[in-house]
C-alpha cells in the first residue's frame, strides 16, 4: 500500500522528470524542437518568411543547435508592427487563449495560445511550483492580478495542475488578502516581491505577525529584485523566497525558477532556447558572460517567438546545480538593457540604487528614483522611507543616515543623489510591478 509520501514523491517525479533529462537527450530533444518550429513559422508567419528569405534561409539549413545565431531576432517592435494577430502561426479557431501586455509606451501587445500552449504552460507552472518544494496539500494564495497580464492565469493553471489548493485573490485589497492568509492556512504566497513587503507591513499595522502563520514560501517575480530585498523579505516574514521569471512573449511567467539552491534560475530549456548576446552588436556570447537574453520557443503552436529580444540582462550558468537538474541556469535578472537611466552622462540601474540604499542599515526596500533638470543638468532624487526606530530618532541621526546613504550612492555609482528620508509607508505601493522611476526630465 504507497504512503501518502511515495505518492507525493512519485508525482513530484512524474511532473519535473523533464527537469533531470541527461543533457545529451536534452540537447537531442531541443533541436528536434527546434527544427519542427522554424518550419512551422516558415510556414505560417509571413514576417519569419520573409526574413529568412532576405537572408537566403529556409529551415532545412538549420543542422544542429549551432546554426540557430544564423536566423534573424524577433523584437517587441516586431509585435507591435503585427499588432494585433500578425505573428500567430495558429489559425484563430486553434486559439483558446489572448492574453496583452501594456508595456510601456504605445501600442500593447497581444500573446495568444492554443490548447496546447495553455497544458505546456500549466506543465512548465507544475515544474515550478514542485521546484520551491510545493505540492498536493499546499494552499497557495495566487495574488499575481488576473487578467490580461500572465500572473494570475499563468500561477493559477500551474496550482491546480500540481494539485494544490488555489486561492484565486488576484492582486489588490491589502487587508483582505491578509485575513484570507490568516483564516485560509495560506502556505504559499505568489506576486511581485514589492507587493510582499506591502503586505508584510500591512500585516505588522494589523497585528498580525506573518511568523506565526502557516506560509513558509513565497513565489515572486514579473519585476527585478535584488539578493538585499531577498534577505530583508525573508526575516521579516520567515517564509523562504524564490524568484520566478518569464515574459508575455515567451509564454507567461514559467520560462525559469531557483531551486532551494538559490544560485540562479533553472529555464525550462526544452521549451525555452536561451542565448546570450552583446545588446550593442547582436553577437553571441560565451558562457558565462553577461548580456541580453534571446529567447526561442521550442514548442509553443499558436505564437511561437524565434530568437526573441527579450532585453534581459543575465548570464548563463554552465556549471551544474547540486539539485541535479540538467537544465542551465540563468542569473537573477537585476536590469533590463532599456531601463538604464543617464543622469548626468553616467548610466545607472535602478537595481543599484537598491542595492546601495539597502546596504545601509535603517533604510525599508521601499525607494522611488526621481529625475528632473533644471539649467540643463540632470538632478537625481532619491525618497526612501527608514525604519520606523530610526525615524523617532534625533535630527542627528537621521543627518547622519542621510550621509552614509549619499555617499553609498556616490561610492556604487559615483554620482550625487539628493536623498529624501522619508516616513515609514509614506511611498505610494503598488499592487503589481512597482514604478520605481519617476522621469520628469522631458516635463
Ligand atoms: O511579468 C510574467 C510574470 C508574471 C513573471 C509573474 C513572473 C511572475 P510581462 O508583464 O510581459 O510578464 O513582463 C516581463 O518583466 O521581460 C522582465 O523584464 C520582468 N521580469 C519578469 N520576471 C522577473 C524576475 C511577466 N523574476 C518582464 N526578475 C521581463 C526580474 C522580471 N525581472
Amino acid at each position: 500500500m504507497p504512503t501518502a509520501l511515495d505518492t507525493l514523491t512519485a508525482t513530484f517525479h512524474e511532473a519535473s522528470a523533464p527537469d533531470f533529462l541527461p543533457a545529451p537527450q536534452l540537447r537531442a530533444l531541443q533541436f528536434d524542437r527546434l527544427h519542427a518550429v522554424v518550419q512551422r513559422t516558415y510556414d505560417n508567419v509571413l514576417l519569419y518568411r520573409a526574413r529568412m528569405s532576405e537572408r537566403g534561409l529556409t529551415p532545412q539549413d538549420l543542422r544542429s543547435l549551432d546554426d540557430l545565431p544564423a536566423l534573424p531576432f524577433t523584437t517587441k517592435a516586431d509585435l507591435r508592427d503585427t499588432y494585433p494577430f500578425g505573428l500567430f502561426a495558429s489559425p484563430m479557431r486553434e486559439i483558446v487563449r489572448l492574453h496583452a501586455s501594456s508595456g510601456t509606451t504605445g501600442k500593447p501587445i497581444v500573446v495568444a495560445y492554443t490548447r496546447a500552449d495553455v497544458e505546456i504552460w500549466t506543465s512548465v507552472m507544475v515544474r515550478s511550483f514542485a521546484a520551491c518544494g510545493l505540492h498536493q496539500g499546499d494552499i497557495i494564495q495566487n495574488a499575481y492580478g488576473y487578467g490580461l497580464f500572465t500572473g494570475g492565469l499563468g500561477a493559477h493553471y500551474g496550482a491546480e495542475g500540481l494539485g494544490a489548493t488555489v486561492i484565486p485573490i488576484s492582486g489588490g485589497n491589502t487587508d483582505r488578502q491578509i485575513q484570507v492568509m490568516q483564516d485560509f492556512g495560506v502556505t504559499a504566497i505568489c506576486c511581485t516581491p514589492s507587493y510582499f513587503l506591502h503586505l508584510v507591513d500591512r500585516a505588522a499595522v494589523m497585528g498580525i505577525d506573518i511568523h506565526s502563520l502557516p506560509l513558509r514560501t513565497g513565489i515572486f517575480g514579473a519585476e527585478p529584485w535584488t539578493e538585499s530585498m531577498r534577505r530583508h523579505i525573508e526575516s521579516a516574514s520567515g517564509i523562504q523566497a524564490f524568484d520566478i521569471y518569464g515574459l508575455s512573449e515567451i509564454i507567461g511567467p514559467g520560462v525559469a525558477i531557483e531551486c532551494p539552491c538559490h544560485d540562479g534560475l533553472h529555464i525550462f530549456e526544452d521549451h525555452f532556447y536561451p542565448e546570450i548576446i552583446d545588446p550593442d552588436t547582436g553577437h553571441s556570447l560565451p558562457p558565462g558572460a553577461e548580456g541580453e537574453l534571446v529567447l526561442t520557443t521550442l514548442s509553443k503552436h499558436a505564437m511561437p517567438m524565434i530568437r526573441y529580444r527579450t532585453r534581459d540582462i543575465t548570464a548563463l550558468i554552465d556549471k551544474p546545480c547540486p539539485c541535479g537538474r540538467s537544465l542551465r541556469r540563468m542569473r537573477r535578472i537585476g536590469r533590463r538593457s532599456d531601463d538604464m537611466l543617464i543622469i548626468r552622462g553616467v548610466n545607472v540601474f535602478p537595481s543599484q540604487i537598491e542595492a546601495a540604499l539597502l546596504a545601509v542599515e535603517g533604510t525599508l526596500p521601499h525607494y522611488q528614483i526621481i529625475l528632473t533638470r533644471s539649467h540643463g543638468l540632470d538632478d537625481m532624487e532619491v525618497h526612501v522611507e527608514v525604519t520606523p526606530g530610526v525615524f523617532s530618532d534625533k535630527v542627528g541621526a537621521l543627518e547622519g543616515l542621510q550621509t552614509r546613504l549619499t555617499r553609498s550612492i556616490e561610492h556604487i555609482l559615483g554620482i550625487r543623489a539628493d536623498i529624501r528620508l522619508v516616513a515609514p509607508n509614506t511611498l505610494q505601493r503598488s499592487e503589481g510591478k512597482a514604478k520605481r522611476v519617476i522621469d520628469r526630465r522631458s516635463c
